[in-house]
């Protein structure tokens, strides 16, 4: 099929199949079951044939009904004699607290992981292929301004991060040169273009543009509930992205993996786009994870409470795994521990904020195709066959499949995972839902980063005043990256709110 992709690929308009091609085709759909995506192939343009010919020849049908069967009905994982998985919290041996770990260790690790990022062993990809919806946005998360006084993005504070930690890693190795932590950022169909667009328009805030790689995860065909390929229009197929787990896919596919071994990475931070206190590049996570010589690590915060939205880190049946909150048990969730029965028995927060040795990275070539797939229902608008009308169903008439990020997890040995819970008000503060939610939104964003900088110019010895408890400090990332290199604000009155950049220290 390859080359039938190159041969109607000529410059950028695709070339209108030929018969033969059709024919060969509408064999490969209608053997699974899948005929009818070509309806109404006939009465299309040129061009359209040649846009739905390119679109199918993408996909697989037969693996298309493979994997949306499995994800409606998953084969059933060992369980316990109550039928259900073997649930319990990760033991204390696999995981490290920065709550309760010696400065001794954190400093440790902190000098580690800016020793790797000055040896050009460490880069950074970013899961930026969700598409805001809850947020009600249509732009890329990583655009939003969650109305700093800076007016900084989600994007721009990220990057801004990268560089500032660069800058401590050169200092630290005593080196004048560019230490570079290329940035790797996945988008998907509808983020790609606004991201790169918005990129250049920005300069790539100061980084430079080859340490920046733009790619793009894969997407898959939406299935009406009855195990048919949706489609959106007489000429296209519904699609929605492959979820934030598509990510392994797509460092092989976009050759990502060939240029981070060519550039002799060996560690890898792997974040989510909408959390505003992210700290890219960790050094304390990165040193951690490599002193542990380590496949994954993870990050958790404490979880806020039983219906929080967030994944829990457990383990399943002995193995590390996640449950997303949207397929947790309720009893599960507000399960009390037995040694502390005010205190949820089942309380590490997933916050999309992991760490992958490289050699683990290179073997996905070896299990991509066994990664499972989840099922979210959705109201997926399509055209009736018998009509050719576009329906804008009421309810949820179909699934989209994806893959998460976390499925990895099992793949592991309990000697290859490890876990940091770390402090919510120092690195957890998604953007989640539209203004005036009044959690996880971007006054919630906005409040904690000011809050931080106040924390970090109090340390460094500043008084600072303001009418309002939530005044804050915004602190440039290009000054700070963790409360560091603020000496210059000792003895000096800040009023909050306020803005502590390069220029006035
Ligand atoms: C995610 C986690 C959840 C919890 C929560 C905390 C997963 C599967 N779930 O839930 O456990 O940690 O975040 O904030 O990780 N993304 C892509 N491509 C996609 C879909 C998502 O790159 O096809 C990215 C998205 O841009 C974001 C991240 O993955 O950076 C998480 O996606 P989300 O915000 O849709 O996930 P959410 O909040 O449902």
């Amino acid at each position: 099929m390859d080359a039938v992709k190159q041969a109607l690929h000529i410059g950028n308009a695709p070339q209108e199949p030929t018969p033969e091609q059709v024919s060969e085709l509408k064999e490969t759909y209608t053997s699974a079951g899948q005929s009818h995506v070509l309806s109404f192939y006939d009465s299309l343009s040129a061009a359209e044939k040649a846009s739905l010919f390119k679109q199918l020849s993408a996909f697989d049908p037969a693996y298309i009904n493979t994997i949306a069967a499995k994800a409606l009905s998953p084969p059933k994982t060992e369980s316990d004699d109550h039928g259900d998985a073997k649930l319990e919290p990760l033991p204390e041996k696999a995981t490290a607290s920065i709550l309760d770990s010696s400065q001794d260790d954190i400093d440790k690790w902190y000098a580690s992981g800016l020793d790797l990022i000055a040896a050009g062993k460490v880069a950074v990809v970013l899961m930026a292929g969700g598409q805001g919806t809850r947020l009600g946005s249509s732009d890329p998360k990583g655009c939003f301004d969650i109305g700093l006084p800076s007016q900084k993005s989600l994007f721009q504070i990220q990057a801004e991060r990268i560089r500032r930690i660069e800058k401590l890693a050169a200092d630290k190795a005593g080196v004048g040169a560019a230490i570079v932590v290329p940035w790797y950022v996945m988008t998907s169909g509808p983020t790609r273009k606004p991201t790169e667009d918005y990129f250049k328009k920005h300069d790539y805030f100061g980084l430079a543009a080859e340490n920046v790689i733009i790619f793009e995860q894969g997407v898959l065909p939406c299935i009406s509930n009855d195990g048919q390929i949706l489609l959106e229009s007489k000429a296209k197929v519904a699609v929605a992205p492959d979820g934030n787990g598509g990510i392994y896919n797509a460092l092989v596919e976009a050759r990502v993996l060939d240029d981070m071994k060519a550039r002799g990475i060996e560690h890898i931070h792997a974040y989510c786009v909408d959390n505003c206190l992210v700290k890219v590049a960790d050094p304390v996570f990165i040193g951690f994870a490599a002193s542990l010589n380590v496949d994954i690590a993870t990050k958790v915060v404490r979880k806020r409470n039983a219906t929080e939205s967030v994944g829990l880190i457990l383990l399943k049946n002995g193995k590390p795994d996640v449950v997303e909150y949207s397929e947790i048990d309720k009893a599960v969730a507000e399960e009390k521990d037995p040694k502390q029965p005010d205190v949820l028995r089942f309380r590490a927060a997933n916050i999309v904020n992991h760490y992958y040795s490289f050699r683990f990275l290179a073997s996905i070539p070896q299990w991509a195709k066994n990664l499972g797939h989840h099922v979210a229902r959705k109201k997926i608008p399509y055209v009736d066959l018998e009509t050719g009308e576009t329906v804008k169903p009421e309810k949820p008439n179909g699934i989209k499949l994806e893959q998460f990020v976390f499925d990895v997890f099992p793949m592991l040995d309990l000697a290859k995972f490890a876990c940091m819970e770390v402090r919510r008000e120092d690195e957890f503060s998604p953007l989640k839902n539209a203004r005036g939610a009044g959690e996880d939104d971007a006054d919630t964003s906005k409040r904690d980063i000011m809050l931080q900088g106040k924390r970090w110019a109090e340390a460094a010895g500043a008084t600072v005043t303001g009418d309002s408890p939530e005044d804050g400090v915004e602190v440039s990332p290009l000054m700070s990256y963790g409360g560091e290199g603020l000496e210059g604000l000792s003895g000096k009155t800040v009023r909050a709110p306020a803005v502590i950049e390069l220029e006035n220290v």
